[in-house]
């Protein structure tokens, strides 16, 4: 078991960046590769992996820390230290001949080390990804530049990002992007031919970051100063002292645009396998900085709201409503709703919101059945039944449902099916000082007008005196909602899902009518039938009507 020392890799020439955040505390285990603190310069979000598998023991720094390249971030307790390799060669460096000074090696993997001025007026570059830091086929996530851009050196030319580092790749010419040879989604790995550009005036381009130009090639290829070298291990000044180890995995030094939301790789990454837009989440870091915790919380909200948009508003996400404080206007009372209000909002909401309504309207000419009704009153007294217009409403809507059976049915959830009801039981909406009710008439084709009469007595009472059961309530085909013991002209009745269909009756008034050449006093109600236009076409419902209002003109005809 040994205790290694972790430092602050080369940062590609950047130094004292802030610590923007700490992935791990002490006692921690990590793996190798795990991030451990993420910096970040006015360039540059980077995340400083692990080098090696280990338990953190003392993390030596905070959030808000400045650190440069050597500091101490931790030491991690592991089995073993991992060898470290020397640093890998630039990619242009392989190429060049050895530098007479050694001791440059580390410097000239920094952009802007060790520049030379070559003149490249006027030539083509071909601009070629640079070390990428062991890092390969890393995928492009934005182009900045398009053909026939003017760019100055160090201008953006695109994004790239690996599952640890965003990279911006700056152009290392000025000059006019002659060609683009990528697409947003390419994966590059170095050496990738990424644009070439026509040069307009001398380029400062880093010896060691030429690209060798191929035999035979008028055109020069230069690597993006991006990617930063790999560190190799300081060997311990004190053998006594635990080894040190710096992060092995390369970490770019030019990150996202700085203008655009703050947020680590990793960050970005998540938000784009969840599909999450960053520029809608807040951050919580300094300068509004996105954390991982950042998007966990964005996330729960929106779970949080569409759960409650879906618990009232079915499948819809639909925009709050907002809230007001009606107290600012004046005095107040908050009542709370009772459950039943609750509920008819909800299931009224629902249809509304699922359910594409039509409606339509016709006045029934009820003269006839008003005058033979009324010739039922004695029988009425002597019975103890009071019969108004419902029930021949409720008999003429059951014999409009035999005929047209496209109303006696319900839509299966998954939409594939139509399920056709061969009973005919009718729902009745009735006002309650507690709320709205639906109690249903069963097998109303099979009941007289008097037996109707009782059982919409008994119904209202129970429905008024809360003693419904459930199953009063349950099996209805279709609704018909009578507003006219109250008044109205006329109302667009909401369906009471999962029937397709609903009857409003408004109140009845004599109007002035012609009967062939004659006009007469005739008592006409009106009728608003709302149908459910997934189930029923508008044929459907004009036969349904027209029918429904035949029946009435004559109840005659309910007896054939
Ligand atoms: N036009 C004119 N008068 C009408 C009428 C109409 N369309 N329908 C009924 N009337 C008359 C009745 O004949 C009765 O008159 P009398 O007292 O002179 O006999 C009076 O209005 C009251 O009738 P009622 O309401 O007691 O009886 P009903 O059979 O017509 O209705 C019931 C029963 C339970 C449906 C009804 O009381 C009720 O609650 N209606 C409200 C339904 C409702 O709220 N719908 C809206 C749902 S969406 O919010």
């Amino acid at each position: 078991m040994s205790k290694q020392t972790v430092t602050i890799p080369d940062l590609g020439g950047a130094s004292d960046v802030e610590v923007i955040e700490l992935c791990v505390t002490n006692g921690d285990t990590v793996s190798e590769g795990q991030s451990l603190i993420v910096v970040e310069s006015d360039k540059a979000s980077m995340e400083v992996p692990s080098p090696a598998a280990g338990k953190i023991v003392s993390i030596e720094i905070s959030e808000g820390n400045t650190v440069s390249e050597g500091d101490i971030i931790l030491y991690l307790e592991g089995n073993s230290v991992p060898a470290v390799p020397d640093a890998p060669p630039a990619s242009a460096s392989e190429e060049e001949p050895a530098s007479e000074d050694s001791s440059s090696a580390v410097s000239d993997n920094s952009p802007a080390a060790d520049a030379v001025v070559v003149p490249v007026a006027q030539a083509i570059e071909k601009i070629v990804v640079p070390d990428l830091g062991g890092a390969d086929q890393v995928e492009v996530i934005e182009i900045m530049v398009s053909p026939g851009d003017a760019v100055a050196e160090g201008d953006g030319l695109i994004v790239m990002e690996s599952d640890k580092a965003s990279m911006e790749m700056p152009s290392p010419v000025a000059g006019v992007i002659e060609v683009l040879h990528i697409q947003s989604g390419t994966s590059l790995s170095e050496g990738d031919l990424v644009a070439e550009i026509q040069v307009t005036a001398s380029a400062a381009v880093p010896e060691s970051t030429k690209a060798a130009t191929a035999p035979g090639s008028a055109a020069a290829a230069v690597t993006a100063p991006v990617a930063a070298p790999i560190e190799s291990a300081a060997a311990p000044a004190d053998e006594t002292a635990p080894p040190t180890v710096s992060a092995q995995r390369p970490i770019s030094p030019s990150a996202v645009d700085a203008k655009t939301v703050y947020a680590g790789p990793a960050v970005r990454k998540l938000a784009r396998e969840l599909g999450v837009d960053l520029a809608r989440v807040k951050g919580s870091g300094p300068k509004s900085r996105i954390a991982k915790q950042d998007l966990h919380n964005y996330l729960k909200e929106v779970v949080k709201t569409s759960a409650a948009n879906s618990g009232s508003a079915g499948a819809a996400a639909i925009p709050a409503l907002p809230e007001v404080d009606f107290s600012q206007f004046g005095e107040i009372d908050v009542v709370p709703m009772s459950r039943l209000h609750k509920l008819t909002a909800a299931n009224m909401h629902r249809s509304w919101l699922n359910v594409p309504h039509v409606t339509q309207y016709d006045d029934a000419d009820i003269t006839e059945l008003e005058a033979f009704r009324k010739s039922l009153k004695p029988q009425m007294e002597k019975r103890n039944i009071k019969v108004s217009p419902l029930p021949f409403l409720l008999k003429a809507v059951a014999a409009a449902l035999q005929e047209n059976p496209a109303f006696n049915v319900s839509l299966s959830n998954d939409g594939e099916s139509i399920i056709q009801k061969k009973y005919i039981h009718i729902g009745m909406a009735v006002d309650t000082p507690a709320g709205l009710m639906v109690p249903v008439i069963k097998d109303v084709d099979k009941k007289g007008i008097w037996e109707l009469s009782e059982e919409i007595m008994a119904m209202a009472e129970k429905a008024r005196t809360r003693k419904l059961q459930a199953s009063d309530m349950q099996g209805g085909c279709f609704t018909i909602s009578s507003l006219g013991g109250i008044g109205g002209q006329g109302f667009t009745p909401i369906i009471n899902t999962p029937e397709v269909g609903i009857l409003g009756v408004s109140k009845l008034t004599t109007k002035p009518v012609y009967k062939g050449d004659v006009l007469m006093p005739r008592k006409m109600l009106p009728l608003s039938l709302s149908y459910d236009h997934r189930a029923v076409n508008g044929g459907d419902a004009g036969r349904f009507l027209t029918y429904l209002v035949t029946l009435l003109d004559d109840v005659r005809q309910l007896v054939l």
